[in-house]
């Protein structure tokens, strides 16, 4: 399920995938969609590894709380992987281009609501709702943060990966 935003092109050119309902994504604008589709996913095909690539205002948006709680709590675990830039990326870059990325501060962008920062701890969202949650913040991390995670959800845990992509 993948709903990113500022991350799309390096997404769609990094997973090349071949074969039909392995990429699923959605046209319209729903930036929480990732989230709950994910769910639905795994209801629908207990099977399969569902895997939910979504920005942070879509992890947030997706009301985190409700769809991994559910996840855990009627076994339909998946990994979401949080693609943390610490803000409403593609709507910030607009306002910058509109109107000069030097005259829009880091105080302004935050009293605009472009900004989610300090991030919350995404990965202890996560944990309250008995799914599990590792933050990686280094490069080197990602692949072992991966295989942890998937470890966890093959063994019928939720799992929440927070990628900071930008840091504060
Ligand atoms: C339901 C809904 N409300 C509002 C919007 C308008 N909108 C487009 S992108 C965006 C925020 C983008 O920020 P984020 O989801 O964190 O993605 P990023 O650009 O940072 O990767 C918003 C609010 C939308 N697409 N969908």
């Amino acid at each position: 399920m993948n709903f990113t935003i500022s991350q799309s092109a390096s997404v769609t050119e990094q997973l090349l995938r071949t074969k039909p309902g392995t990429f699923i994504s959605n046209a319209g604008g729903s930036i929480q969609w990732a989230l709950g589709a994910a769910l639905g996913a795994k209801v629908a095909a207990p099977d399969r590894t569902v895997v939910s690539l979504t920005s942070d205002g879509g992890f947030v948006w997706g009301c985190p709380v409700a769809t991994l709680w559910t996840a855990r709590a009627y076994n339909a675990p998946f990994l979401a992987i949080v693609f943390n830039n610490q803000g409403y990326g593609i709507v910030k870059k607009g306002v910058q281009k509109r109107y000069g990325a030097e005259k829009i501060s880091d105080g302004m962008a935050f009293e605009m609501g472009l900004d989610i920062k300090p991030t919350p701890e995404y990965a202890l969202v996560a944990q309250a709702c008995g799914a599990y949650g590792r933050m990686v913040e280094d490069p080197a991390d990602v692949l072992p943060a991966l295989k942890d995670a998937l470890g966890q959800v093959r063994s019928g845990r939720p799992a929440v990966l927070d990628v900071r992509i930008e840091r504060e």
